[in-house]
């Protein structure tokens, strides 16, 4: 790094796997998991849920959901037997879960978030809510890691594109640098890919495991850009919405 310069770092962290060769540099995490549970946290914030409880295990989920809360279970893209709804961002838009807190477990997701909540302060991103959450951090003015979710620690596309926006962005503002290679690649994935995300992901795997679970609708909602302003981050065990809308840079 040159000495004299003031610039903060952004850079990308291509799967959970990864994550302990970052860990100790950065002061926030952004936990990216655009198919699907970033999504459906950002949804759920969006509809008025309160708090939602990212869990690593069924067994959590379980043991939240016999004491009565709402808890959502996905493993493989699938809702776990037993459990009502899994991730799919369209169950957060439940209007019996307004004002509540809702528990959730999933394949990738809460396990990134809950990998990395000792490491910094946890910020959720998605593409619903991708302008928000890069003007809220280019206000930070602190060193960001995106952390992408991948699927079972394998790189994926739609997670390192929607980090990249995030970098390509923040890297613009000329308060930022990005010193890794993940971090450059990322960002020019996003710039090859931005025009049209959902052509971009025609073959990702990803998209094509939801396909085969008949979750197309799912899909196009998660990669739609900037459905909502909220900026979802971990207070405790708890993600809250931040209360205060970043609407503009
Ligand atoms: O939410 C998640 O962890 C996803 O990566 C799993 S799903 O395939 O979108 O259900």
């Amino acid at each position: 790094m040159i000495t004299d310069d003031t610039r903060k770092r952004v850079e990308v962290c291509f799967s959970p796997f990864l994550f302990s060769l970052f860990k100790d540099e950065f002061d926030i995490i952004v936990v990216i998991d655009v198919l699907r549970a970033t999504s459906a946290i950002c949804t759920g914030f969006h509809h008025g849920i309160k708090e939602i409880i990212p869990v690593s295990t069924i067994e959590e989920a379980q043991a939240y959901k016999d004491k009565g809360y709402f808890a959502g279970a996905e493993r493989n893209g699938k809702i776990v037997e037993g459990f009502d709804f899994g991730n799919s961002p369209f169950s957060y838009m439940n209007p019996a879960f307004k004002d509540k807190t809702v528990v959730l477990t999933t394949t990738n997701g809460t396990k990134s978030i809950n990998l990395a909540k000792d490491a910094g302060q946890i910020a959720i991103a998605s593409i619903n809510n991708l302008d928000a959450i890069k003007f809220w951090l280019e206000k930070q003015n602190k060193n960001i890691l995106c952390l992408c979710s991948g699927w079972q620690n394998k790189f994926n596309l739609e997670d390192t594109i929607c980090a990249g926006a995030i970098c390509d962005y923040l890297i613009n503002t000329g308060k930022y640098v990005s010193i890794e290679d993940s971090s450059i690649a990322s960002k020019y994935l996003f710039l090859s890919a931005k025009d049209n995300i959902l052509g971009y992901l025609k073959s990702s795997s990803h998209r094509r495991r939801l396909l085969n679970l008949d979750l197309g609708e799912d899909i196009k909602y998660c990669l739609t850009p900037n459905i909502t302003p909220v900026i979802p981050v971990l207070v405790g065990d708890r993600l809250v919405a931040l209360k205060e809308p970043v609407l503009q840079a």
